[in-house]
């Protein structure tokens, strides 16, 4: 297994859009498995591909307590979404930055695991906030994308000076 970097804020190729999984191989597993230990590692409660600069529809989830509750979705389809809810959300591409989103408050998706096999979940609460923040990472979208210009341009000018530090 191997922890894989995150691409951060404002990096051109979160901007990707993924490509529906065509097979389900030994290297999408892999894929998975090493999707899931970065997760884990960074922490997080979710992770898509795309922020490993993988751009494939793969997502992986975890919002247990214990941590022992994976979730994968390959191409992931919302089928229903009811009402709105406000959540506070953070992103491992955007460190140290939370801010209010809304969102529908109750979702179904359908996908495939990593090993092809159907699922259907209905989700609220973090889980549902989760599975649709990680969507539109598939889609190159990030939850920074619903904030006001001015504060996404002080957000964007902030990590540009981290970056710059770092070397
Ligand atoms: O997509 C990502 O970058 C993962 C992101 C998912 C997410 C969290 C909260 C609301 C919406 C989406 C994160 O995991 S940010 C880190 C985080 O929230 C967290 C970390 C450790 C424990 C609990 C939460
Ligand atoms: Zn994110």
């Amino acid at each position: 297994m191997a922890l894989l970097p995150i691409l951060e804020y404002p990096d051109p190729r979160l901007k990707k859009v993924a490509a529906p999984v065509t097979s389900f191989t030994p290297d999408l597993v892999r894929l998975v498995r090493d999707m899931a230990e970065t997760m884990y590692a960074a922490p997080g409660v979710g992770l898509a591909a795309t922020q490993v600069d993988v751009h494939k529809r793969v997502i992986v989830i975890d919002v247990s307590e214990t941590k022992d509750d994976l979730l994968v979705l390959v191409n992931p389809e919302i089928v229903a979404a009811e009402g709105e809810a406000e959540c506070e959300e953070g992103c491992l591409s955007v460190p140290g930055y939370y801010d209010k989103v809304t969102r529908a408050a109750r979702i179904t998706v359908q996908a495939r695991n990593e090993r092809g096999e159907p699922i259907e979940r209905t989700a609220e609460g973090l889980l549902a906030v989760c599975i649709q923040h990680e969507m539109d990472h598939l889609i190159g979208k990030m939850f920074v994308d619903y904030l006001s210009p001015l504060k996404r341009a002080r957000l964007a000018a902030r990590q540009r000076k981290k970056q710059r530090l770092a070397g």
